[in-house]
């Protein structure tokens, strides 16, 4: 019970097959307290009905694009249940056809959007989780990212920027918090199946080169990813900050 009676905040569930949702299942059973936001009024009933099958505190909706909206959440938590221990950041996006045309066609607009949503929304969180006191000593805030942030891969794209500008920041954030004893760090997951990997061509032939080239010659599931999230936001990692962890059965290792 790594995370005993340890209040997480765990930003950006979407369904049953999302790494947030590995990671919930994790801290659970690792005795973790937990508190959700998810995107969309529309969504509350689904959220609500997947989160029944666990015991946890409290889901917000926020849109991690607006500050206000992560301080309200933030707030709220504060205001009604007290400090934190840690906070997991899974949330991104691009706009499709990004994605989906070459990298060169990328509008300002969709630059923006993908740093902003995937990137920016960590360091505000970090930033104003610091200014309302909501972080208790030795917390730890960790986020989501993916090797498409340091190599080519078909289609990742503008996410891959996004992701390097969310790389970087952590490591800036973790100089910025580490006096307060705060860490900030992320998972780099493998190739999952999930709801943001849905609709991207070729996603099965993604898998298949894993499969057949990484040390383990598997891929990672949601679980695996939210077994190195637990150990992220546990003292087992305490001297651990500004770090990006691969979680990908060693496939980054690999020359070719
Ligand atoms: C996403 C695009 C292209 C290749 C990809 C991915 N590979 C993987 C992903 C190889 C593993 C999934 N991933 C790591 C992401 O970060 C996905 C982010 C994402 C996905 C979508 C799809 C739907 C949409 N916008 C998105 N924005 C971000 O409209």
């Amino acid at each position: 019970m790594i995370l005993e009676k340890k209040k997480i905040l765990i930003m950006g569930i979407r369904n049953k097959w999302s790494i947030a949702w590995g990671t919930a299942l994790r801290a659970v059973e690792n005795g973790a307290e937990l508190f959700f936001t998810y995107q969309g009024e529309e969504n509350k009933e689904k959220i609500e009905a997947l989160l029944s099958e666990i015991p946890y505190k409290k889901a917000y909706i926020c849109d991690a694009s607006k500050d206000e909206d992560i301080e309200k959440v933030l707030k709220e938590i504060k205001e009604e249940y007290g400090k934190l221990d840690g906070i997991v950041h899974c949330i991104a996006h691009a706009n499709t056809e990004d994605l989906r045309n070459d990298f060169i066609n990328t509008s300002k607009e969709g630059f923006a959007h993908a740093n902003d949503v995937s990137a920016y929304s960590f360091v505000a969180t970090a930033r104003i989780a610091r200014d309302i006191d909501i972080l208790n000593e030795n917390a730890s805030l960790v986020s989501l990212t993916y090797y498409g942030s340091t190599k080519v891969l078909p289609g990742y794209n503008v996410m891959g920027v996004a992701k390097a500008s969310l790389e970087c920041s952590i490591r800036y954030l973790a100089d910025n918090l580490g006096p307060q004893k705060v860490r900030v760090n992320a998972i780099s997951a493998g190739p999952i199946k999930t709801l943001s990997a849905k609709g991207i061509k070729d996603f099965n032939s993604i898998l298949d080169v894993v499969e057949e080239k990484a040390p383990l010659r598997k891929n990672v599931t949601q679980e695996e990813v939210g077994d190195a999230v637990a150990f992220m936001l546990s003292g087992m990692s305490r001297a651990i900050t500004g770090q990006i962890l691969y979680v990908d059965s060693g496939y980054n290792i690999m020359g070719l």
